[in-house]
């Protein structure tokens, strides 16, 4: 998020969610008995009899059990932990602040051997829990009732915020009088506030003395976009543990508060100059994939695991291809998910410079994913999944309809072929590309981060990071640039009147466990294209280009920054897998339009999250090394980083490796950004490389005329 982080307002809404949510959703839930008590039984959403597929209503998931090894916790399970965390000794006295409760996934090896129909592995949690100021982190078994491990953190760094933490620091702010006389200062009336509260990040000793975060305002007057109303220069330090306001700086006084004029986004029905005509795909029999015990979905030649996570969001397992040639179901990857973000503003003010947030770390990815909304975020026959998450109490809340799953077809072609009449053929084959969409949007604060993994027919898997929402602005006293005195001096763009939007970055890391057909056996290879030169006596050319393939073998060989003068593709191949030709099989990432983060190695922030020192990393499958900025993101120091792991330097050939990609933007902002920013889109490409014989969707059928009746309007 760029941003932010959390406002006041969404605590409101989410504790008002909570509350309300089992009214919300009734519990009658007749054909969709899905992933209740019975594992056999499907979701689906093949439908036969062509009735339109209606997003789940069974949001009160208390009869749910778990039908795969890498299920998510359950309601009845959580509560089983809650029960066993309160009887844990070392917690008799109070219950402890429960920052992260999780699946403990089982091991790799029991989960690849488990077929449906096994009795499940042992389900355990796994726990971060703050208790006398101390983190813990726990393992809890559900079989035997015990807490098996309790470990207490001692490197640098806290648990992810808590919505208890958010509401406490605005609260203690709301409650303190020299804020309060600052903010009637400004001109800005208390009950027009609305606060938000940026991490802190770390910058030293000094400051950071124990957990502290900030807390900004902004005035809602007239408004919901507050976002554009900032108090300038009113920074309040909250100590988290204390709950104490510990400093409170007030620089802005000269700027005014800016106008809330055109800052509403909220659309208000106005008849539109020419409005386009209502658009929707057609599937007259209804989508094609299915979704089976809640969370194994089917679509095509694709099979994966699907399943919501409270800090990463939408997480992938068990990827699996069915080879057309053999029927084969092939692996691909063993989980992928957005491990962590970074957002750093530049800005060196003093209320600015800590903005260099690491959004899932330090809030939570799935945690700020509120529902899509049906025909907008997500198009007809979609189907929608919920979230279970955990409360600082440890209390089980459900994040209803946080991902939607749907099939794609944007008018795209997936292969085609004319052939000119003159050669005496008269052949044109075409084929319509179909894809299968598992997306979700996480809303941290002020910005929108769309998160799509998109799966074709051909093997290719598109993940794609869309931003959208509010800019983080900067209060100017200017109206216009010809005010500026020194243009070159700023650290944004004017946006609108008394308006700066302050360039930052984005970047998104990715942990992506490839397991090309084995789990072992897979090594990185950079398949480097060189120029060769001096050619004379051998060819007219006076250049050509060769590849050249290096595999890594450890991982400081995969430590990998792009080059567009010297470039390369980058596979992750099994060579004991080889295709009739004798080609190891592989998958290459395919880069986007990436951004490299230009900071200073040692600049607090970049130590933090060194993860972005490169575009890719290799490393070995390490259970523990899941989060690239450490599993303690908040005011961390970048002691246990991505970063930190590579520099171990172990090897990575013909192992169980995993690859980490982060996509990057640059964002500087432009006055159509304001006062919401029309999406902007990145992604990079998983892409089958001699993984199949040949193209495996020579066998894909055309469309015809009959296949899709179209409705006719009736008369208007
Ligand atoms: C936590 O630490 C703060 C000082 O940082 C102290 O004031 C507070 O009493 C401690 N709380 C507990 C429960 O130990
Ligand atoms: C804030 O200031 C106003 C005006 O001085 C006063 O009426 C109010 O009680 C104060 N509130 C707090 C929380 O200090
Ligand atoms: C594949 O990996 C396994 C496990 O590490 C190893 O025992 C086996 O020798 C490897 N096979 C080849 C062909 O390298
Ligand atoms: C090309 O040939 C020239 C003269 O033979 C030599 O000096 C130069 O190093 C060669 N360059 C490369 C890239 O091999
Ligand atoms: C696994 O990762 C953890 C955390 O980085 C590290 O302490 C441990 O040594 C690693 N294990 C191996 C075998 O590399
Ligand atoms: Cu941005």
């Amino acid at each position: 998020m760029e941003k932010t982080s959390f406002l006041y307002f969404s605590i409101i809404f989410f504790i008002v969610f909570f509350i309300f949510s089992s009214s919300f959703y009734p519990l009658s839930k007749p054909e969709f008995v899905g992933s209740s008590s019975r594992c056999t039984k499907l979701i689906s959403s093949i439908s036969e009899t062509n009735q339109v597929h209606k997003p789940t209503p069974d949001h009160d998931h208390k009869n749910s059990t778990p039908c795969h090894p890498l299920d998510p916790l359950t309601i009845q399970e959580i509560n089983k932990i809650r029960d066993i965390l309160s009887l844990y000794a070392p917690f008799a006295s109070s219950f402890p602040a429960i920052h992260s409760l999780s699946l403990d996934e089982p091991d790799k090896n029991q989960v690849l051997a488990w077929k449906k129909g096994d009795p499940l592995p042992p389900r355990k949690a796994f726990v971060v829990a703050v208790s006398n100021n101390k983190s813990h982190t726990l393992t809890v078994d559900l079989d035997s009732g015990q807490v098996t491990e309790d470990t207490v953190h001692t490197g640098s760094g806290y648990p992810t915020l808590s919505l208890d933490d958010i509401l406490a620091a605005v609260q203690v702010t709301l409650a303190d009088a020299d804020f309060n006389e600052s903010v009637i200062n400004r001109g800005v009336a208390l009950s027009d506030l609305q606060c938000i509260t940026p991490s802190a990040g770390w910058y030293g000793q000094d400051e950071e003395n124990g957990r502290v975060i900030k807390v900004q305002c902004f005035s809602n007057e007239g408004t919901p976009n507050f976002y554009m109303r900032p108090i300038e220069g009113l920074t309040v330090t909250v100590d988290l543990d204390r709950r104490k306001v510990v400093k409170i700086s007030s620089t802005g006084r000269g700027i005014p508060v800016p106008k809330g004029t055109n800052t509403d986004y909220r659309y208000h029905a106005a008849p539109e100059k020419k409005p386009l005509n209502p658009i929707s795909i057609e599937q007259p029999k209804g989508p094609s994939f299915s979704v089976e015990d809640g969370h194994i979905v089917k679509w095509a030649n694709w099979e994966f695991h699907i399943k919501a996570d409270q800090r990463a969001g939408l997480v992938i397992s068990r990827a699996m291809v069915r080879d057309s040639e053999t029927s084969e179901l092939r692996s691909v990857m063993y989980k992928g998910f957005s491990s962590e973000l970074f957002v750093p503003y530049m800005d060196l003010d003093e209320s600015w410079y800590f903005k260099t947030y690491m959004d899932a770390g330090e809030f939570g990815l799935g945690v700020t994913a509120l529902p899509l909304m049906p025909l907008n975020d997500c198009p007809r026959h979609s189907y929608y999944m919920d979230g279970v998450f955990v409360a600082a109490d440890g209390e089980p809340f459900v994040q209803p309809n946080m991902i939607c799953l749907f099939e794609r077809y944007a008018g795209d072609i997936s292969w085609r072929h004319s052939e000119l009449p003159l050669t005496g053929f008269q052949i044109r084959e075409v084929r319509p590309k179909v894809t299968l969409v598992a997306r979700m949007a996480a809303s941290v604060g002020n910005y929108d981060y769309i998160f799509d993994w998109e799966f074709q027919t051909d093997g290719l898997i598109r993940i794609k990071v869309g931003l959208s929402g509010m800019l983080m602005v900067k209060g100017t006293p200017h109206e216009n640039m010809n005010q500026v005195p020194d243009q070159d001096e700023m650290t944004g763009t004017l946006v609108s009147k008394n308006v700066i939007g302050v360039v930052h970055d984005h970047f998104i890391t990715f942990h992506l466990d490839m397991d090309i057909d084995d789990r072992a056996n897979n090594s990185f290879v950079e398949v480097n294209l060189v120029k060769e030169e001096n050619l004379t006596g051998k060819s007219p050319r006076k250049s050509y280009l060769k590849t050249k393939r290096r595999v890594a073998k450890t991982e400081k060989d995969a430590q990998i920054k792009f080059k567009l003068y010297d470039p390369s593709e980058f596979h992750v191949i099994n060579p004991s897998r080889r295709s009739h030709l004798g080609n190891p099989a592989g998958y290459k990432v395919v880069p986007g339009g990436t951004a490299a983060s230009l900071l200073d190695h040692d600049d607090p922030p970049q130590r933090r999250s060194a993860f972005t020192n490169n575009q890719i990393w290799v490393t070995p499958y390490n259970r523990t090394e899941q989060w690239a900025g450490g599993l303690f993101t908040y005011q961390s120091r970048g002691d246990d980083t991505l970063a930190v792991w590579s520099e171990r330097n172990r090897p990575i050939e013909n192992t169980d490796i995993v690859l980490w990609y982060t996509l990057g933007f640059h964002h500087i902002p432009c006055q159509e950004d304001f006062p919401v920013m029309p999406t902007v889109s990145s992604s990079f490409d998983l892409k089958p490389v001699n993984f199949f014989e040949s193209n495996p969707i020579l066998g894909a059928a055309p469309t015809f005329e009959k296949d899709l009746p179209t409705c006719k309007l009736t008369d208007s």
